[in-house]
């Protein structure tokens, strides 16, 4: 899809800002993968991944938690363990569960997919979470389940705080639903709100959350809910395919993961203030500033014809081949995610190469 990386003497750099799932394992996670203790974990004797799933469930402040493959396992295995064929879940319009996970809910759960729209700033709206829930009758599916998402991949990498967070749990319970969060990101959101992850998840009845992106593992999402609630999405993910026998190697990283990596994802949202203020100073980008919270910066091409590039693809092809890596995600909008391998000259470097490919080099 990319025109090859044209490596001259002044370009040989790569700054990646795809994803934060491009990180590298740290030198630490290396050695931990290495001298790992394994056992085989579907009959539950790996020791590394019991470790890591107990450090997990205290940390969101649930009673048990489960190793999985990856976020979208995760998000699946939750579903299956609330709902079942022919429920409803009640979901963003711009959720990743809507859009990025292959429609898992429904091809796999048979689960009813009910999208709201998402506000700007990632929230749903109590009014419309409360209007779609379906009442008793022999017409409708049974509501079951919300979904909420922290931090909001497509709505900028916004943060839910945790009184709205209580706020929607509330109203689930009120309604003898569930509710579920994608915290794929949730450190980064309880970084950037200077709030413990447990405490934006007080009302969640299950939480899913990723080692492999800003906490740089190279594998791995974790499940946290109650026992019962752990014994239901381990059912799930073995019918998955889940089941994963020595996976204390890779747990091992997850630990090193959790114990040191949660502190610098403050670096990383620093990176993503500079860069998407220096997007925004340039003539051809739009940039919502105000929306950058954290490791997230969306821009558009804008379309006051001041830029050349007439589409996402286009500017990302032109900034790739100079070694700047950036994601379209729309017919004009682009995203950039910065991590652990993203210093801060990477920033500066990112945004050189940018203001020179709007000016036509
Ligand atoms: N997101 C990826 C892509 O799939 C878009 C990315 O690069 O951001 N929930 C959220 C909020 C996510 O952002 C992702 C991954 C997942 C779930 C799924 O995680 P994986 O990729 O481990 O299945």
């Amino acid at each position: 899809m990319f025109k090859e990386t044209i490596n001259t003497k002044e370009n040989t750099r790569t700054v990646d800002l795809r994803s934060d799932t491009v990180t590298q394992p740290t030198p630490a996670m290396r050695k931990a993968m290495a001298e790992a203790e394994v056992g085989d974990d579907v009959f539950g004797e790996d020791p590394t991944v019991n470790r890591l799933q107990e450090m997990a469930a205290k940390i969101t402040g649930k009673e048990a938690a489960l190793f999985v493959a990856s976020g979208t396992m995760a998000n699946l295995a939750c579903q299956l363990a609330h709902c079942g064929r022919g429920d409803e879940m009640i979901l963003g319009d711009q959720s990743h569960i809507f859009h990025y996970e292959q429609g898992g809910s429904a091809a796999v759960g048979g689960i009813h997919p009910r999208q709201i729209p998402n506000q700007p700033d990632g929230k749903l709206a109590p009014e419309d979470i409360e209007a779609a829930i379906r009442p008793d009758n022999v017409h409708f599916p049974r509501s079951r389940l919300i979904v909420l998402e922290n931090t909001h991949n497509r709505c900028h990498g916004m943060t839910l705080d945790a009184v709205y967070m209580a706020t929607i749990g509330d109203l689930a319970h009120q309604y003898n639903l569930k509710l579920h969060v994608d915290g794929a990101r949730i450190f980064n959101a309880a970084t950037a709100l200077g709030a413990e992850a447990s405490e934006l998840l007080k009302q969640a009845d299950s939480v899913s959350f990723c080692l492999s992106k800003g906490l740089a593992a190279p594998i791995g999402s974790l499940v946290c809910g109650s026992a019962g609630f752990i014994n239901h999405a381990r059912r799930a993910r073995k019918l998955l395919g889940g089941g994963m026998r020595q996976a204390g190697v890779v747990a091992a990283a997850g630990i090193v993961a959790l114990d040191e990596m949660i502190p610098r994802l403050a670096d990383d949202h620093a990176n993503a203030q500079k860069l998407a203020h220096g997007l925004a100073a340039m003539k051809g980008l739009d940039v919502e500033t105000d929306f950058v919270k954290t490791n997230i910066v969306y821009m558009k091409i804008s379309s006051d014809q001041s830029s050349d590039y007439k589409s996402a693809v286009d500017f990302a092809d032109e900034l790739h081949c100079r070694g700047v890596k950036i994601l379209p995600t729309g017919p004009y909008k682009l995203r950039a995610v910065t991590h652990y391998g993203i210093s801060a000259d990477d920033i500066d470097y990112a945004l050189n190469v940018t203001e020179q490919v709007l000016r036509k080099f």
